[in-house]
């Protein structure tokens, strides 16, 4: 099972994956995207969810419209693990993040 990273290794982690913070009072990582629309959101869900389910390791998140709100936790490890970090650096490769 993946352990939880520390506090200095998840820090180092998450300036690699642009956009991506800490959570607030939850041992989280979360983002929003806000794509182009409704169509587009629901693609990037769509194909996230398939890295996922590839995984077995799966988001909690919320769509809106064009705007989804991702928050990742290993909840077997009780926080942040490297499968968090993957899965966040696969988003934002679907999401074609750069920057
Ligand atoms: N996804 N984010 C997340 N965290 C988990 O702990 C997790 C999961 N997907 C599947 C999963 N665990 C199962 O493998 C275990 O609950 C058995």
């Amino acid at each position: 099972m993946a352990e939880r990273l520390t506090a200095e290794a998840r820090r180092q982690a998450l300036g690699g994956i642009p956009g991506w913070t800490d959570i607030q009072g939850r041992d989280a990582i979360g983002k929003t995207f806000v794509f182009k629309d409704f169509n587009e959101a629901f693609g990037f869900m769509t194909r996230a969810a398939l890295v996922a389910e590839k995984m077995d390791h799966h988001p909690e998140w919320r769509n809106v419209y064009k705007t989804v709100e991702v928050m990742l936790s290993t909840h077997d490890a009780g926080g942040v693990t490297r499968l968090d970090i993957e899965l966040a650096t696969a988003m934002n490769a679907i999401a074609k993040v750069t920057s």
